[in-house]
């Protein structure tokens, strides 16, 4: 009875303490961080800086006002369908961001994602950053080395890709964690390709609501196969971001992805 007549500010305080105390994970520092850019989408339009890319197969990207995680409007993937499943070629509804020079070789991200009415079983990705490769000064997009995080076989999938096109051979992570439906979840990752003294970039993490991810699944994907997988080569600065939703084989239900409060730093951003 005390708990239900406390006055706001109290539980308030009680709230935070818990959450604060109940953290073990790295330190989020929230969009004022410097070096930390956040897109909210409530300009209503696409926010300056990026331009559509990929427009493939049937539906549409746009900033709208049909579902909003903060505020009313978010990156809404709408309709989006075509193509077969388990048959290369799908949807790709995209905009590109340049990155500001020196950005840094650690890229932490975080956006919030509603997903409705199905998972698809396609690869599905949902956001990408590039950078050159190692002694390379050419930053063209198709020269780059990426990381992903994309869903596939309904689950949540982490890649680190060579330049597309081809892209592959590429090291990729399934999750054994459904993609969440119908409900907004919290995707945050780290593309670490710096990875202190190690050889080679890091591979990519995630987490889900704040908890990681963990790879039953990993495994080097090339067209023709191969078993040896990528020299995941080293970053100096991510140079270019990518979001939206592309389906690299295809989609035979119409899928909507809203995507909102989208946010990209060189520490981590944090769900809220
Ligand atoms: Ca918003």
């Amino acid at each position: 009875m005390r708990v239900a007549v406390a006055p706001g500010w109290l539980v308030v305080l009680l709230v935070s303490a818990c959450a604060h105390h109940s953290s073990e994970r790295p330190v989020s520092t929230g969009c004022s961080a410097p070096g930390t850019l956040c897109w909210d989408f409530e300009e209503g339009r696409l926010p300056e800086g990026w331009t559509p890319f990929r427009d493939e197969f049937s539906g549409q990207l746009l900033v709208d006002d049909t579902r909003a995680r903060g505020g009313r409007y978010a990156l809404h993937a709408s309709q989006l369908v075509g193509g077969r499943e388990g048959e290369q070629g799908g949807p790709k509804k995209t905009v590109r961001f340049q990155l500001p020079k020196d950005f840094g070789p650690v890229l932490w991200g975080r956006v919030h994602v509603y997903v409705t009415p199905a998972r698809p079983a396609s690869h599905a990705g949902l956001f990408n950053a590039r950078y050159p490769r190692p002694g390379s000064q050419d930053t063209a997009f198709e020269a780059l080395d990426w990381y992903e995080v994309a869903t596939y076989q309904e689950k949540y999938m982490a890649i680190w890709h060579p330049p597309e096109p081809p892209g592959f051979p590429e090291w990729v992570q399934v999750s054994d964690t459904p993609l969440v439906l119908d409900r907004w979840a919290c995707v945050e990752w780290l593309f670490d390709g710096a990875n202190g003294e190690a050889p080679q970039a890091a591979e990519p993490r995630v987490w889900l609501d704040g908890v990681e991810l963990q790879w039953p699944r990993r495994f080097v994907f090339a067209d023709p196969p191969t078993q040896t997988p990528p020299t995941r080569e080293k970053a100096r600065d991510f140079t270019v971001l990518e979001a939206g939703v592309f389906l690299y084989q295809g989609l035979s239900t119409p899928t909507d992805w809203w995507l909102d409060d989208l946010a990209v730093g060189p520490r981590r951003v944090g769900c809220e």
